[in-house]
């Protein structure tokens, strides 16, 4: 009996909820299964392509046949039939409104959707202990890590940015690597040892130090640039390759700050990314999203981003400046 399990890719969350469904699958429905784990990936056209590894559908419940039964966890909804399990929380988890309709029609008490939870780990947890008596107990330090994680419930900048324990070095590593037996070396862990014991492996740590010296390397580039004047910081490391960083840097250096604006290089583009202190979420008064929008940017009313061609630095850099200012004038009113 073969199980294959969909998971979100390169998403701790994601590594999570796959582990934590073979434990299921395993302890709840079949204890001979054997399990197989494909990472998932958003982007245009079928993402499904491909997924499915058995030619027809089982009737839901068959876990007996001899064939691939699948799952999906953390990832959109697939109207194909041969979609045994799926958890999910996205908001955006329906490709198309008959994708949506089909869902609510099929009614199939084997997929659960709740765009509310707060990660899919949990919420996977907590459905499968409901629905089929699965005990969580063995697991609750990996949910509550994921759970935090996915929600971006981080206690302060510090622990966002210094990622000292183990569950936060693991999201750092899950997002960063590309190696396909690596990724299934890591489920296979998360079932087994605890989150201390796996980030202390040298897979996890030998990836870890090229990424932190390039995190270092940011965080000295936005100490010494970034100006903080009236709730707003303001950085521009735009000349310098950095691409992947810590949107909670500034926080970490101004942690009163209301709004940050920063501009940064990205392949092919330059980026203005804005947002709104997320430990003081209540002050907020400016609408991120609309700002944004007005400068063909998009994102949440917390926190956006514009992307431009990177030719027009310039213009960017100006844009850029006006929301910083926009944005001191509404931290000058929150207080
Ligand atoms: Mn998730």
């Amino acid at each position: 009996m073969l199980v294959r399990v969909l998971y979100h890719d390169n998403c701790f969350d994601g590594a999570t909820s796959a582990a934590l469904f073979s434990e299921f699958y395993r302890r709840c429905i079949r204890a001979d299964a054997r399990f197989e784990f494909h990472g998932m990936s958003h982007g245009p056209g079928d993402v499904f392509k491909g997924a499915f590894r058995n030619p027809e559908a089982f009737p839901v419940g068959d876990d007996g046949a001899g064939g691939v039964t699948h799952a999906c966890v953390d990832f959109r909804y697939s109207a194909d039939p041969r979609l045994d399990f799926w958890f999910d929380h996205h908001q955006s988890a329906f490709m198309s409104p008959e994708d949506e309709a089909h869902f609510s029609a099929v009614k199939n008490p084997r997929h659960f959707y709740d765009p509310a939870a707060q990660s899919c780990s949990k919420f996977l947890a907590d459905s499968c202990a409901a629905a089929y008596g699965f005990d969580t107990a063995p697991f609750r330090e990996l949910i509550e890590w994921a759970d935090l994680i996915d929600g971006a419930k981080f206690k302060d900048p510090a622990q966002a940015v210094e990622w000292n324990e183990p569950a936060l070095q693991l999201m750092t590593w899950v997002e960063a690597n590309r190696e396909p037996h690596l990724k299934r070396r890591f489920i296979a862990d998360l079932t087994t040892r605890s989150l201390a014991e796996i980030a202390a492996q040298d897979y996890v740590q030998d990836a870890l130090s090229p990424i932190r010296r390039h995190a270092d390397r940011f965080l000295h580039a936005v100490r010494e640039r970034a100006q903080y004047e009236d709730g707003v910081v303001f950085f521009d490391v735009s000349d310098l390759s950095l691409q992947t960083v810590s949107k909670f840097v500034p926080y970490y250096l101004h942690p009163d700050a209301h709004y940050v604006v920063g501009v940064m290089q990205m392949p092919g583009r330059t980026k203005i990314s804005v947002g709104s202190n997320p430990w003081r979420a209540e002050r907020r008064t400016a609408n991120i999203a609309s700002i944004c929008s007005r400068h063909g940017g998009g994102g949440h009313p917390a926190v956006g981003a514009i992307s431009l061609p990177a030719s027009d630095i310039e213009g960017t850099r100006r844009i850029a400046r006006d929301i910083a200012t926009e944005l001191r004038s509404a931290a000058r009113s929150e207080r």
